[in-house]
């Protein structure tokens, strides 16, 4: 918007029909630009505003007072309709026909009015008063006038007087007035909320509520209660324990449930059957026998005979024991020419590799014909895996001298 301009807008509320009749509910417009924030109330009344058109022929609203002299119920040429009210046409000099009402007024609003005077100009007169304030004085010939006046919050006296002077009578002598709008007497709504828990059934006029979670609203007189009805949780929880759980002075090593009633933070109960699954850690036993120098378990290698424990975790996050007896039965092949069992070859049968006890400086693999197949220094073993299926003799050089072993690849 730009700066002076303006724009309508338009809201369209439709009212509950539980309403009742007679409360104003506020309605909060908030109008939010870059100089700040502006915060109006509106208040939008429920039913029809206070008229008094005498159209019952009486003075049908409540609350009217005649003073001495009164007004009276007239046909004549009414501002609406087919009645008004009329200053009695008995009134004479130095009389003050009176006609008042008070009403007690919550919010600023206003009353309206219709009047029309036939009288001597300048003595006779209507007047119109609030808490005695003169606010019309008229007389003369005066046609139906419309008058409109604020009224504040407060108990307030709303009062009409036809009053004639000491002498002369003119004109129809009266005053008459018609569609008096009376300021509302507003009822504000008032908002309360209640919390509910889910289960706890609360009958509200027709309708039961607290079956289900959620936000209902409920006009009561003239308050507008907003029941929420928080969930009382029910549901299952699992947990797990490893071998045994000491639970209420029980200790448990096999599967149970309980009932477990906790309090949210609405003070709802909820309620939760915990599933204890008991698991149980595992022991295990691996014997493995081999030839090979070492042996490689769970990260770790092995190159002694033993017994050898270690502790593992289940998928239920219990122990798993697992006990490696471990056998290294390597061929004990001493090489006699260098020195008995000095040097060890193994496994003298083999798919793959032969390993020697130590690293030795020349080892060679011949075939039966006596043909070099190959030749390593400096080696602790001997790779067969490139050559064919067959028996071959592995000769061995060190230091202390040569020795030849028969070496079988399957
Ligand atoms: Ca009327
Ligand atoms: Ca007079």
């Amino acid at each position: 918007m730009a700066p002076g301009a303006s724009v309508t807008v338009t809201y369209n509320l439709q009212a509950d029909n539980r309403l009742p009749i007679g409360i104003s509910i506020p309605l909060v417009l908030t109008l939010t630009g870059t100089e700040g924030t502006a915060v109006n109330t509106l208040p939008i009344y429920i039913g029809s505003p206070m008229v008094e058109t005498f159209e019952s022929g009486t003075f049908s609203l409540a609350g009217w007072t005649q003073g001495y002299y009164n007004w009276i119920i007239d046909t004549t040429a009414p501002a609406a309709g087919i009645y008004c009210a009329r200053s009695d046409s008995a009134l004479t000099h130095s009389q003050t026909a009176e006609l008042a009402i008070q009403r007690t007024v919550s919010m600023a609003d206003s009353i309206s009015f219709w009047y029309k005077v036939s009288s001597e100009s300048g003595y006779d007169k209507f007047h119109f008063y609030i808490d005695n304030e003169e606010l019309v004085t008229a007389s003369g010939e005066v046609a139906w006038t419309r008058a409109a006046f604020a009224v504040q919050p407060g108990s307030h006296n709303f009062r009409f007087t036809y009053s004639k002077d000491g002498s002369v009578n003119r004109n129809s002598d009266c005053a008459w007035i018609d569609n008096i709008t009376l300021p509302t007497p507003r009822n504000d709504v008032q908002f309360s909320n209640v919390d509910l828990c889910q289960g706890d059934l609360q009958v509200v006029g027709d309708d039961t509520i607290g079956r289900t979670p959620g936000s209902f609203a409920v006009v009561s007189g003239n308050t507008l209660v907003e029941y929420t009805v928080h969930p009382a949780y029910s549901g299952l929880i699992d947990f797990a324990a490893c071998d045994s759980l000491l639970w209420n002075g029980t200790v448990y090593t096999t599967d149970f449930n309980y009932n477990h009633i906790d309090t949210t933070v609405y003070g709802c109960d909820s309620l939760e059957t915990v599933n204890v699954h008991i698991f149980h850690s595992a022991y295990d036993t691996v014997e493995i026998t081999t030839q090979a120098s070492n042996f490689r378990w769970h990260g770790e290698t092995y190159t002694e005979s033993g017994e050898y424990t270690i502790t593992l975790t289940t998928t239920a996050g219990c122990d798993s024991v697992v006990t490696l007896i471990l056998t290294f039965d390597r061929p004990q092949n001493g090489i006699g020419d260098i020195d008995d069992n000095a040097l060890l070859a193994y496994p003298t049968i083999t798919t793959g590799s032969v390993m020697f006890s130590t690293e030795v400086p020349v080892a060679e693999l011949y075939d039966l014909q006596g043909r070099l197949l190959l030749r390593r220094e400096q080696v602790s073993g001997i790779d067969l895996t490139p050559l064919p299926q067959g028996i071959y003799l592995l000769r061995i050089t060190t230091e202390a001298g040569t020795a030849a072993l028969r070496i079988e690849r399957l």
